[in-house]
């Protein structure tokens, strides 16, 4: 799972990138290589199903804190784009081009309206930044049809899925935007705008988008966050800044602090100066929106817009473990409505293709290789090996 952080210039979007992936506990495992320094990983919070179970889990990669599970994703900070960015205006189609892979965008707005879309001080709207984005995106995805517009042209949308893959949609998606838009699906022979209604759509299904309402704290972003929720979009208002200074007072054990709560505990005696940080994020942000939004980013991300669910899977049905005995050590991340040969696909080609059937550990039930899985159920999947 690949989320990209996107907006103009000077919104926070690297400042939100550093929260998110400063981490307090270091994992035994580092879960991905990650080969560019504006990549980095973040994690979504769950419940720590171990604990209701009364086990201690073992994780590989995720991290437990008390009744917590934070499990790990992929994040990327994209360079600022300006308008004109398809245009390649400020290298932008090259950071346009970081996108193809991203599961979906959270795109960093100034909600205090005191940045415009070159990211220097002058006051806008933030919905323009909204529009600026769509925008770019459109004609960033449109180009990119056009310039293979001769291994389209004349022949069937299956040539357009080859040349739209990468960009993480599905083929009936693309063959449903052309149904929606009455476009000849055999013969393609498409109209300027036709491609570029097409190209919206399928940006709009590749590459959902949520809102981060940053610079919450500041007094001026409370109206334009209520304007930003009038918008088709979910919005969460966020102080990528709090969310920082938070964790890097959590890091130097001045507090204790879990990502996404609306409190914090004092463990040592602070400077006036950190008294007065602190108090300014407790009353500004957390008391106001009841956290710095940056965890529920994520988690809405994840949970609410690419509909993930939670599955554990195992060994040993019994133990709920890995053969080494370690409790519920993995978590995968899966689309609702996916099944256990799906699932054993995610965990090993290996284990798809010796695939002999699955069992609900928890239930001590046997599930069909096409019965969809549930939400923080334990699997253990039968497979013949190589
Ligand atoms: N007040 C406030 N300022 C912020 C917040 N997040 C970022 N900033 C400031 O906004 C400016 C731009 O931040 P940066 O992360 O570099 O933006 P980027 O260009 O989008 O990556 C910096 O001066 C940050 O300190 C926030 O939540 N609240
Ligand atoms: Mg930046």
């Amino acid at each position: 799972m690949l989320i990209g952080i996107v907006g103009a210039p000077n919104k926070g979007k690297s400042t939100l990138f550093s929260a998110l992936t400063l981490h307090m506990v270091e994992t035994a495992d580092y879960p991905f290589t990650t080969i560019n320094p504006n990549e980095g990983t973040g994690y979504v919070k769950t419940h720590n199903l171990a604990k209701d179970l009364n086990l201690v889990a073992k994780p590989k990669h995720d991290i437990i804190s008390g009744e917590y599970r934070f499990i790990p994703i992929r994040l990327l900070d994209v360079a600022g784009l300006v308008p004109g960015a398809h245009e390649g205006r400020g290298l932008g189609n090259q950071f346009l081009n970081d996108l193809i892979p991203a599961d979906a965008l959270i795109q960093v707005v100034d909600a205090s309206g005191e940045t415009d879309l070159e990211g220097k001080k002058n006051s806008i709207n933030p919905i323009e930044e909204v529009k600026f984005l769509e925008e770019e995106l459109d004609y960033w995805v449109a180009g990119i049809i056009k310039r293979n517009w001769d291994k389209v042209r004349f022949k069937d949308i299956k040539s357009l899925f080859a040349i739209l893959s990468g960009l993480k949609i599905f083929e009936n998606d693309i063959e449903k935007i052309a149904n929606t838009l009455n476009l000849d699906k055999k013969r393609i022979d498409w109209e300027e705008d036709e491609i570029f209604s097409f190209a919206k759509g399928v940006r709009k299904l590749s590459k959902p988008i949520i809102i981060a309402a940053n610079k919450c704290d500041m007094p001026s972003a409370r109206k334009n966050i209520e304007n930003l929720k009038k918008l088709d979009y979910a919005v969460i208002p966020v102080s990528s800044i709090s969310e920082l200074t938070l964790k890097k007072a959590s890091q130097a054990k001045l507090i204790e602090y879990v990502p996404g709560s609306k409190n914090f505990d004092v463990l040592k005696e602070l400077s006036n100066e950190q008294k007065n940080g602190l108090n300014y994020i407790q009353h500004n942000v957390l008391d106001v929106y009841g956290s710095t939004g940056a965890q529920e980013l994520l988690n809405k991300t994840v949970f609410d817009i690419l509909n993930m669910i939670v599955v554990y899977p195992v060994e040993d049905e019994h133990k709920y473990s890995d053969s080494q005995g370690n409790v519920l050590p993995e978590t995968k991340l899966v689309p609702q409505g996916a099944t256990p040969y799906e699932l054993a696909g995610l965990i090993h080609t290996d284990i798809q293709e010796g695939y002999k059937t699955a069992f609900d550990a928890r239930k001590k039930i046997m599930i069909g290789r096409e019965n969809k899985l549930e939400n923080n159920s334990i699997i253990k999947i039968v497979f013949n090996k190589k």
